[in-house]
This record gives C-alpha cells, sequence and structure tokens, in this order.
C-alpha cells in the first residue's frame, strides 16, 4: 500500500496519546471556578456542592449493581461482602447524610426518608451556615425495571442565627433556595444544579470516577411536543386540566398537536427529559390526593428552581411554585413546570375555569 500522509496522520493521532483534547472540566474545577465569581464567597457552599457530588458517587455506584445485589441477595438478608441489603433508598439517605455531617458546612437535614428534621450538632456543623432537604432517591420503586431514578437537594441558608437548627430554616419559599440539583442514575449518571446563575450539567465518567461537564448552561425551549402526565388519573382531574390534556390531543399542525404523551413514573427522568427537549410535567390534584402527590420542599421547590433558572416556568397551576410559604416539611402541592409557554397555557385554562365559577351564567371558553 503506498504511503499516505493523510492516512498517517490519522493513524498517529488516534495513537497519540498526547493528542490535543478538548480541556475536561470536572464538577470540582466548575465549582472552585465559579466560586471565584463571587469575591466574597468563602468556600462554604463550594464544600457542600463537592459533598453532595461524592456522595452522589457512592450512591449511583450502588444504584448501578442494585439488580446484581437482588440476585446475590436471595442467599439471605446479607449480600457478598456481608453486609445487610438494606433498601436503596435508605442506603442513600444514609450516604447523603454521612457526607453532609463530615461536610461541617451543614447543620441540618430533612428528607422524604425521615418524618423529621435532622439537627447535625457536631462542633464544626452546629454553627454552619446551611441546610439542606433532600429525596436521597426517588423514583426507587423503579429500580428493579431499570428506569432512570434520582436524587433530589435543596440548600438554603439558615434563617436562626447559630445553635441547633429550627424548623423554620427548612419553611422556607422556594426563592430563597441558595442551589438546588438532582442526580439522575439512568443511561450515564447525571449531576444538574444551579445557584441561582443557570444550568450546568455533568456526566459521571467511571474511567476517572469524575463528573464532568458535559451540558454547560442548560436552556429549556420556551414551547415543546411532549406533555408528561399520568392518563390513568385523567377522570380524577379537575375540569381545565381534563381540557387542556384533550388540547394536547388535538390535532392542529399549526401549534405541532398532537403532542407526544411521555411519562416514566420517576420525576429526575421526566423533568431531565422536558428540561433538554422541552415540555410540560403535571402532577395535578386529584379528588383522593387534593394537593398533588409531590413533596413541596424536596421535590417541586428544587425542581421548581431549576425549571425557572433554565428558562421554563413552575407553578401549582395559579400561582409560582418558589413563591408557596411552606408550613410543613412533608407538604404536598400540585404542580405544573416545564417550557414557558406551555405552562401558561395550563394557567389559562385554569384561569378560565375560576372565571366560569365565579360567573355560572358566563360561557367563557379558552381559544384553542
Ligand atoms: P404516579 C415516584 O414514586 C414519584 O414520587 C415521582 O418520581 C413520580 O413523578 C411520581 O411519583 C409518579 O407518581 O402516581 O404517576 O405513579
Amino acid at each position: 500500500m503506498r504511503f499516505q500522509p493523510g492516512v498517517a496522520f490519522i493513524f498517529l493521532t488516534k495513537l497519540n496519546p498526547m493528542k490535543a483534547t478538548k480541556k475536561v472540566i470536572t464538577l470540582d474545577e466548575f465549582i472552585f471556578q465559579k466560586e471565584k465569581d463571587f469575591p466574597f464567597a468563602t468556600g462554604e457552599l463550594s464544600g457542600l456542592l463537592r459533598d453532595i457530588g461524592f456522595a452522589a458517587k457512592i450512591v449511583n455506584r450502588e444504584v448501578n449493581k442494585a439488580g446484581l445485589v437482588d440476585i446475590l441477595g436471595t442467599t439471605g438478608a446479607n449480600n457478598v461482602t456481608g453486609d445487610e441489603v438494606k433498601k436503596l433508598d435508605i442506603f442513600a439517605n444514609e450516604q447523603f447524610i454521612s457526607a453532609l455531617q463530615v461536610s461541617g458546612e451543614c447543620c441540618g437535614v430533612a428528607s422524604e426518608e425521615m418524618d423529621d428534621y435532622l439537627p447535625i450538632n457536631t462542633e464544626a456543623s452546629k454553627n454552619a451556615k446551611y441546610v439542606v432537604t433532600l429525596d436521597p432517591l426517588d423514583g426507587s420503586s423503579n429500580i428493579d425495571v431499570n428506569v432512570a431514578i434520582g436524587t433530589i437537594f435543596s440548600i438554603y441558608r439558615r434563617q436562626s442565627f447559630f445553635g441547633p437548627c429550627t424548623m423554620e430554616d427548612f419553611l422556607q419559599r422556594g426563592s430563597r433556595q441558595v442551589a438546588a440539583g438532582y442526580i439522575i442514575y439512568g443511561s450515564s449518571t447525571m449531576m444538574v444544579y444551579t445557584t441561582g446563575n443557570g444550568v450546568s450539567g455533568f456526566t459521571l465518567d467511571p474511567s476517572i470516577g469524575e463528573f464532568c461537564l458535559s451540558h454547560a448552561d442548560i436552556k429549556m425551549p420556551e414551547g415543546g411536543k411532549i406533555y408528561s402526565v399520568n392518563q390513568g388519573n385523567f377522570l380524577k382531574f379537575e375540569q381545565p386540566v381534563k381540557e387542556y390534556i384533550t388540547y394536547c390531543q388535538s390535532e392542529d399542525k399549526a401549534s405541532n398537536r398532537p403532542y407526544s404523551l411521555r411519562y416514566i413514573g420517576s420525576l429526575v427522568g421526566d423533568i431531565h427529559r422536558n428540561l433538554l427537549y422541552g415540555g410540560i410535567f403535571m402532577y395535578p390534584s386529584t379528588r383522593s390526593a387534593m394537593k398533588g402527590k409531590l413533596r413541596l420542599l424536596y421535590e417541586c421547590f428544587p425542581m421548581a428552581f431549576i425549571v425557572e433558572q433554565a428558562g421554563g416556568k413552575a407553578s401549582d397551576g395559579h400561582r409560582r411554585i418558589l413563591d408557596i410559604e411552606p408550613n410543613e416539611l412533608h407538604q404536598r402541592s400540585p404542580i405544573y413546570m416545564g417550557s414557558k409557554t406551555m405552562v401558561e397555557k395550563v394557567e389559562e385554562y385554569m384561569k378560565q375555569a375560576r372565571i366560569t365559577e365565579s360567573i355560572p351564567a358566563a360561557s367563557a371558553t379558552v381559544t384553542a
């Protein structure tokens, strides 16, 4: 074969380990860089985000072998290493709490897995500046069928000044979050978070054990063609929600309808897809669950913060999710969040319904 320089160049660059490649930015480097953008930053929030990233890697390792553990776990209550086979959401809760306890930057945690909040009263933490709310492993019932699941977290500055944290430190409206994020354990594992200056996504590279910047400055499309809702609850929804779903299903080429229904029953998976592709996620109230299903503090608030920071919108049908003042840790809320124009359309249906109810004779309808 005659020597062909071009082929040689390709051949050599493939082999050449020193070949210049795009700089990989790890989560730790990114956090450190962003901290420099804030002259008065003290590094405490950065430390907290790094600790959450570390715990995520531990949880990821266990989630990835969950199916295997089940097979091996049939030998009894213990797995191959002799450890008690814990439910993964309890395991995840323990991992994130221990990471937050050693962090020294967090004085308390509220979690879906715990009835009450947990003060962290060690010498290093009891006067720390931040509290964290957590859904350690949302959608964990999907593990056995290999559907994406996730961890959701939210970080607030404490309201109390020093000493053990108080309930008021957790019962803050969503707009007071200083950071929020999720980890999605899916076809790849990603950490997506915001500190109020846009949304960044990091993909875990198992070969180096680092989250690497893969989605800088995520922006949610203003419109979308995906609607996510548990269609099985349709008959239980209130009338304007039924009308909006029917709107999504109606033929109208000018507005790209009918939309596609995409719903995997795992909040982090559904939101992550809609964040990148555009779309609306809905968990409305029903007759049997007047407040909806999703929890305000550690599901709705953090996801709403992320969606808004990416240019989307999050509402309970009538008001901005982030403006809601919570009065209990495990409070639920209906939620409609996603592409701005899609959420605004739902709010239009809800508003018309209120007008119709207030003027019974009115035949007010929503313009399609
Ligand atoms: P449903 C998972 O159990 C979860 O909390 C969220 O992750 C998900 O969006 C929702 O519940 C699914 O609820 O009632 O549609 O099965």
